[in-house]
């Protein structure tokens, strides 16, 4: 039998936990990003290096290389790295988001580097007659090109995406190039294998898109630049890439060429596929007509142009002959900003290396990076949504006011955050 007494109490009871229930899922969204304070920290050998990932901030002697003893005083400005320890207690990166790299060619044989390959599904397994579809010299998937099992040769017209490459204008200038292994490791040296480097994401899968070099001979126009870089973002959008990453530009700025840049790019948004470039490294404002470079001027919502800081947060700048260099800015055309100086994964006389890379060719893989590790928590976003979360969870900087549209530096644990909380 129950008592007035009994049934008040009852009552009491049970409003109580129908409160609590709506306050909880009330304030749920806003629990959840509450800051994570668990951070992850990955066995690599090499990782204590990795400065520009986590560092609390203040003096400290960086090592600079792994083969031979090097050493550098940095000052480190608290807040301004990566934050990432935080971000991969939420996610380590996953070898369903596939990130594109346009560059000069691959040394892919790197010890810490070779298992986060992309793996062609349609172009890997046996043929109806048992021969691998890898080297069965069959276009097994249709896509147009044959054996393409990580990626494309876009030079020489052959399934191998190698290092060797020539300047565009002498084949006799054959050499492996180590360009591309910096941004490959920052965005994707394999995590917690107890050897080298940690990349931003421990697994991903880096679709390898040889369009080969762009400095041997500065002066002289490569005329198929474009041609192969064309080709290759549209390998990229048909071939289930999520972002590009290119450190790189043409110096070949033909309006009809150009032109049909800009509709690689614009199919590559119909597609969701992000690009990230380089802003460049001539200490310029590229929103100027006059300095403008090429992908980095295209008018497409699915380019990130990168500027690079250096470890106080100030845009990175140096002298050279009497002239300021480092890194180009603007406010209207350039997005976001990294730090450029990354320790990270090298090539040296044909060996797996490791060291400190650095420009705006290293900046922009930390943000093609951070884009895949978001990906990975967040496969659904879209390439302008992936822009806007980058953008918005920046680290604002008083040094990047005015010359960068979003005014600061990327942060992944506050881009993730904001992926899975808000998106
Ligand atoms: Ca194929
Ligand atoms: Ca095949
Ligand atoms: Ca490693």
């Amino acid at each position: 039998m129950t008592t007035p007494k009994t049934r008040f109490v009852t009552k009491v009871g049970v409003s109580l936990g129908i409160f609590l229930i709506v306050t909880l899922i009330v304030l749920r969204p806003h629990l959840s990003s509450l800051p994570a304070e668990k951070r992850t920290v990955p066995n690599d050998s090499l990782y204590p290096s990795q400065l520009s990932f986590y560092h609390p901030g203040g003096h400290v002697a960086a090592t600079t290389r792994s083969y031979q003893a090097a050493w550098k005083d940095l000052d480190i400005r608290p807040g301004i790295t990566l934050d990432i320890e935080r971000a991969w207690s939420i996610t380590t990166g996953s070898r369903r988001v596939v990130v594109a790299l346009l560059d000069d060619g691959f040394f892919y044989q790197h010890e810490d580097l070779a298992a986060n390959i992309w793996k062609n599904p349609g172009e890997s397994g046996f043929d109806a007659n048992g021969y691998p579809k890898e080297t069965n010299g069959i276009d097994d998937d249709h896509n147009g090109y044959i054996d393409d099992v990580m990626g494309w040769d876009f030079v020489f017209n052959d399934p191998d995406p190698d290092p060797y490459i020539f300047d565009g204008t002498d084949r006799s200038r054959i050499q492996p190039y180590r360009h591309s292994v910096s941004a490959m490791g920052i965005i994707g040296a394999q995590g917690n294998n107890g050897i080298g480097v940690a990349g931003i994401n421990w697994q991903v899968s880096m679709m390898l898109l040889k369009i080969g070099a762009q400095g041997v001979k500065m002066s002289e126009i490569d005329y198929q630049r474009i041609d192969r870089d064309v080709r290759a973002i549209r390998y990229a959008a048909d071939n289930g890439a999520r972002v590009i990453n290119w450190s790189g530009f043409v110096n070949d700025d033909r309006p009809d060429k150009l032109a049909t840049l800009k509709d690689a790019i614009r199919y590559a948004a119909s597609k969701n596929v992000l690009l990230v470039a380089g802003a460049g490294n001539d200490g310029r404002d590229i929103d100027r007509a006059e300095n403008c470079l090429y992908p980095q001027c295209i008018e497409s919502e699915n380019i990130v142009n990168v500027a690079e800081v250096d470890f106080k947060g100030e845009l990175y700048e140096y002298k050279f002959d009497g002239q300021t260099r480092g890194s180009n800015w603007g406010i209207r055309r350039v997005q976001i900003a990294a730090i450029g100086d990354n320790f990270t994964t090298s090539l040296k006389d044909n060996r797996s290396v490791y060291e400190v890379s650095g420009g705006t060719s290293s900046a922009a893989p930390v943000v093609s990076g951070v884009a895949g590790l978001v990906l990975s928590a967040r496969p659904t976003l879209t390439a302008v949504q992936l822009r806007e979360v980058l953008m918005k969870s920046v680290t604002p900087l008083d040094s990047l006011k005015g010359r960068i549209t979003s005014g600061g530096v990327v942060n992944a644990y506050r881009a993730v955050n904001l992926a899975i909380t808000q998106y």
